[in-house]
């Protein structure tokens, strides 16, 4: 996966060395960055500003983005970069959370349920998340949210009653047990297979933002969201270590501003969004509403469940990050 380019000169290689004919001429290393979700998608979109920021100011590395799941697929990009088959990549925290109860922390229902919020519990959890990374030789360069999560069904949903037997697309840990709490059948299934599986009937629900019912086209399949602000995950983006210590000091100072630069966009730009994508869903004949009382009361009920769940399973550690959230 590593094709080395030419910048600024000719070269010619002899015995597999490189020497260079104009003493000014150096290698460009195309570093290939897999991400799970659309193209079209804001957190793919700034991937990609982030990615043509850093190869348009120097000179040692090109990144070059892969969406969609196109070069791995999401569950394989977290494993590709730690082995460093792909110096950088991008993943839903959550969806990490058999690597570590950590990242579980992003995808507590009710924990952290607007914007603000989610940004002091990511701030609350960044060092703990930084060393998880660290003892995978990895480095957090960003962290980008997605909008409130709330459910998709193909028929009213009034209680969790309603959701007994439904098959249900989960897509992280949390997604499953809260499925199973509901009584509803979960299976993983990637946001870039959603409208396959809506389309064939292997799912019927999902909990999950406007966005990604936009991109694929829930309305197609589904009638219903309700706006249940459950929690607003995030995707993350990280290096291998290795990779970044091959770097120069000057290029790893452009990476760094160009990972607070798409950080600030993302967070932004997600928030912007938001609202917009409620509109889509509901002009294109969706019915937009917000949970009920008595399914919102059922499901902070699991909720609270499953954060002293994930207190017992994070001990001291998880304690210490709600302590700092709350705090905040
Ligand atoms: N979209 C992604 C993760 C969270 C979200 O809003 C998905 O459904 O896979």
């Amino acid at each position: 996966m590593k094709k080395v380019t030419l910048k600024n000169g000719m070269k010619v290689i002899i015995g597999g060395v490189a020497i260079s004919l104009s003493g000014l001429t150096f290698a460009t290393e195309t570093w290939d960055m897999p991400l799970a979700y659309s193209a079209t998608n804001y957190h793919s979109v700034i991937a990609k500003e982030f990615a043509e920021q850093i190869s348009e100011a120097q000179g040692e590395i090109e990144i070059v983005t892969h969406a969609s799941g196109s070069l791995f697929k999401g569950g394989e990009i977290y494993g590709a970069v730690r082995k460093g088959l792909t110096p950088i990549g991008e993943r839903l925290v959550s969806a990490l959370s058999n690597e570590s109860p950590v990242y579980s922390i992003d995808a507590i229902p009710f924990l952290a349920t607007t914007f603000p919020a989610s940004w002091d519990l990511y701030q609350a959890s960044k060092p703990a998340m930084e060393d998880v990374l660290k003892k995978h030789r990895l480095k957090l360069l960003y962290s980008v949210p997605w909008p409130p999560q709330g459910l998709y069904a193909n028929k009213p949903i009034n209680s969790i009653a309603d959701m007994k037997g439904l098959k249900f697309r989960a897509y992280n840990p949390a997604t499953s047990t809260i499925a199973e709490l509901m009584g509803a059948i979960p299976t993983k299934i990637e946001a870039a297979e959603v409208s396959q599986a809506f389309a064939t009937g292997v799912a019927e629900s999902m909990l999950s933002s406007g966005s990604t019912g936009y991109d694929q086209k829930l309305w197609e399949h589904v009638d219903y969201w309700y706006d249940v602000k459950a929690w607003l995950p995030k995707n993350m983006v990280f290096v291998n270590e290795r990779a970044w210590k091959g770097l120069s000091p000057e290029t790893q100072q452009i990476v760094l501003k160009a990972s607070a630069d798409a950080e600030k966009k993302g967070w932004a730009k997600a928030e912007e969004l938001s609202n917009w994508y409620k509109t889509e869903l509901s002009k294109n004949g969706m019915k937009v509403e917000y949970a009920g009382a008595k399914l919102t009361e059922e499901l902070q009920g699991i909720g609270l469940k499953m954060t002293m769940d994930w207190l017992e399973s994070s001990g001291s550690d998880g304690q210490k990050i709600i302590d700092t959230f709350k705090a905040k």
